[in-house]
């Protein structure tokens, strides 16, 4: 039986689990639930998730969420093409970059979105805009950091996967409404060198969020 994949577009935490599915060449099934239409409250698909949150996968039978399980679940599952070190100490700082990216980088990405993109223009607060962008920007001076070399930890991890996401979020702002997000050349330039090393990844244009092309 085949992989499904559910995930709604434009979800940080469904965009790490498609790139590791991609990146492993594990086949699969995607489906996009909209958030619009409610599908990810549809009693089929909270009997996959009975929180109402993408992204899910059901494998043979198996049904999994919460992303980070998702990817650890398919590392183990189909090793080829590894995105976990095999040493114990190269694995605990890839898991360590995932875990401080879910815990900071996400947390100031979205605020910086949740005061531009879901707040009516005439009602947005200048001041927390600025701050929420403040908050990006001290924050990007940690993986600047962090990167001294192609990847965050060497090879190509899912330290990578897990963050890169996060990373686009100020800059899907700046896209929406030019001026209030992050701009790419706001990025420390070993982020922005990074960030084009992912988006050169050759299954990498597969992933970007439906809705963005559409
Ligand atoms: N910790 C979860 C977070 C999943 C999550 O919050 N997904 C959001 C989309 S970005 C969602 O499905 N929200 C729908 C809702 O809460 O109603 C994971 O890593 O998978």
């Amino acid at each position: 039986m085949a992989l499904t994949f559910y995930f709604g577009s434009g979800s940080p935490f469904a965009w790490k689990v498609w790139l590791v599915l991609e990146h492993k060449e594990i086949p699969y099934t995607a489906k996009r639930l909209s958030f619009d239409q409610e599908e990810h409250r549809s009693p089929e698909f909270l009997k996959i998730n009975p929180r109402g949150k993408v992204p899910a996968i059901v494998d043979d039978g198996f049904a999994l969420y919460e992303s980070n399980a998702i990817c650890e679940y398919l590392e183990e599952k189909y090793p080829q093409n590894p995105l976990l070190p095999k040493d114990a100490q190269d694995r605990a700082l890839v898991r360590r970059l995932v875990g401080e990216a879910d815990d900071s980088l996400y947390k100031v990405g979205s605020t910086l979105m949740d005061k531009v993109l879901y707040v009516p223009a005439e009602e947005r607060d200048q001041q927390q805009i600025a701050e929420a962008k403040e908050a990006v920007l001290a924050e990007l001076a940690y993986w600047n950091g962090y990167l001294n070399g192609d990847f965050l930890a060497g090879p190509l991890t899912l330290a990578d996967f897990a963050v890169y996401p996060y990373l686009r979020m100020p800059v899907r702002v700046d896209e929406r409404v030019p001026g209030l997000g992050v701009k790419t050349v706001d990025m420390p330039v070993a982020v922005a060198a990074w960030m084009e090393r992912i988006e050169a990844l050759p299954y990498f244009g597969k992933t970007i969020p439906p809705h963005w092309k559409e």
